[in-house]
C-alpha cells in the first residue's frame, strides 16, 4: 500500500496494488463525492452514444462493441476538471500535459464495453503531436451500480479470475474490480519497459441493475493535444527538446524507437543540420529588416 498523507497533505486517499500483470492499482477515495456529482452533472446533457477507434484507420466509428454514452471535457474544462486532472497528475506521477481530455461514459440497462486495449494499434494515433503511445490509464468512478458493471481483465493468468457470489458471470471470466463511487482503477497499457501489455486487455461487464457512471483520464508518454503543439512549436528548430537525448541516441534508441526520437531528438539523431537552420533564420531576419527598412521609408 502507499500512502500520500504526509508528502501530499491535500489528499488523503491510498494506492493499493491490485496485480502486476497488468500493473493495475487501485485508487481509494480518489474524488470526493461533490466532485463526482459535479462531474455528472455537467456531462449528463452532453451525452451521446459512444465510439470506438478503428484499429486500422484510427478513426472514431459507431459500433456494437461499445453502447454507453458518453461526451468528453477539453482539459482545464472548470475548476473541479483542473482539480481532478492535476490530482490525477500527482498520483500517476506523470505530467498534467501528457494527459488527454475527461472521457465520462454512462452505463445503464446492460450497457457494456467488450474487452479492448487502450494502447494504439495505429501509428496515426501514436504520433509525437499526440503525446505518443497511451502509458496509463485511470478509470474514476462517479457512482456505485446495484448489479454489473465490473471492469473485468480477461486476458490474465487464471490464478487472478474472481470467483464466488457477488460477481456478474462476464466479471468471473477474468480479474475483476467493481465500481464503487469516489474510487478509480489505475492501469498501464504499457511494460516498464515501453512494450505494449497484451494483458492490459479490459472491458465494462452489463450494467444489470443502476447506473454506472465512470470518467476517464489517458495519459500518454509525451505531452498531448495543445500542450504538444507548444512544445513541438517551442522547439521547431534543429534542437533536441529533452535533456537526455544525446544519451538516448548514444545507446541507439533513434533507431530502436523512430517514432519518438526523430521528433523530439531530431539534433542528436542527426535528423537536421543546426548549421542550415541558423542560415534559415538569419535569412529571416534579413528579410524582416529590409521589410522594416521598406516600410520606414514608405
Ligand atoms: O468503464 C469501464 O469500466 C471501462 C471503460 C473503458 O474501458 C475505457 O474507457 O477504455
Amino acid at each position: 500500500m502507499m500512502a500520500y498523507g504526509t508528502k501530499q497533505p491535500e489528499w488523503r486517499g491510498e494506492v493499493v496494488p491490485i496485480a502486476w500483470s497488468p500493473r493495475a492499482f487501485h485508487i481509494k477515495k480518489l474524488l470526493t463525492d461533490e466532485e463526482c456529482e459535479h462531474i455528472k452533472h455537467i456531462a449528463r446533457d452532453k451525452l451521446t452514444s459512444s465510439d470506438v477507434v478503428n484499429t486500422q484507420t484510427g478513426k472514431s466509428e459507431k459500433s456494437d462493441v461499445r453502447t454507453s454514452t458518453g461526451t468528453f471535457f477539453d482539459k482545464d474544462f472548470d475548476e473541479v476538471v483542473t482539480a481532478v486532472e492535476e490530482r490525477v497528475a500527482m498520483v500517476t506521477m506523470l505530467p498534467k500535459a501528457n494527459q488527454e481530455g475527461l472521457q465520462v461514459l454512462k452505463y445503464v440497462d446492460g450497457q457494456k464495453y467488450e474487452p479492448h486495449h487502450d494502447y494504439f494499434h495505429d501509428d496515426y494515433n501514436k504520433r509525437p503531436e499526440n503525446g505518443g503511445q497511451r502509458v496509463v490509464t485511470v478509470l474514476m468512478y462517479l457512482a456505485t451500480p446495484e448489479e454489473g458493471g465490473e471492469t473485468v481483465f480477461p486476458n490474465v493468468d487464471e490464478s487472478l479470475r474472481v470467483s464466488g457470489e457477488g460477481w456478474s458471470d462476464c466479471a468471473r471470466q477474468g480479474l475483476a474490480h467493481k465500481p464503487v463511487k469516489g474510487d478509480a482503477l489505475m492501469f498501464y497499457s504499457l511494460t516498464p519497459d515501453g512494450k505494449e501489455d497484451i494483458h492490459s486487455l479490459h472491458g465494462s461487464c452489463p450494467t444489470t441493475k443502476g447506473e454506472k457512471w465512470s470518467a476517464t483520464l489517458w495519459i500518454h508518454v509525451d505531452a498531448f493535444g495543445q500542450d504538444a503543439s507548444y512544445q513541438l512549436n517551442k522547439w521547431k528548430g534543429c534542437a533536441d527538446r529533452h535533456e537526455n537525448c544525446p544519451y538516448w541516441a548514444g545507446i541507439g534508441e533513434c533507431d530502436k524507437n523512430p517514432g519518438y526520437m526523430h521528433s523530439a531528438c531530431k539534433l542528436s539523431c542527426k535528423r537536421c543540420d543546426p548549421a542550415k537552420d541558423k542560415e534559415k533564420e538569419a535569412g529571416v531576419q534579413g528579410a524582416a529588416a529590409v521589410a522594416g527598412q521598406a516600410a520606414a521609408a514608405a
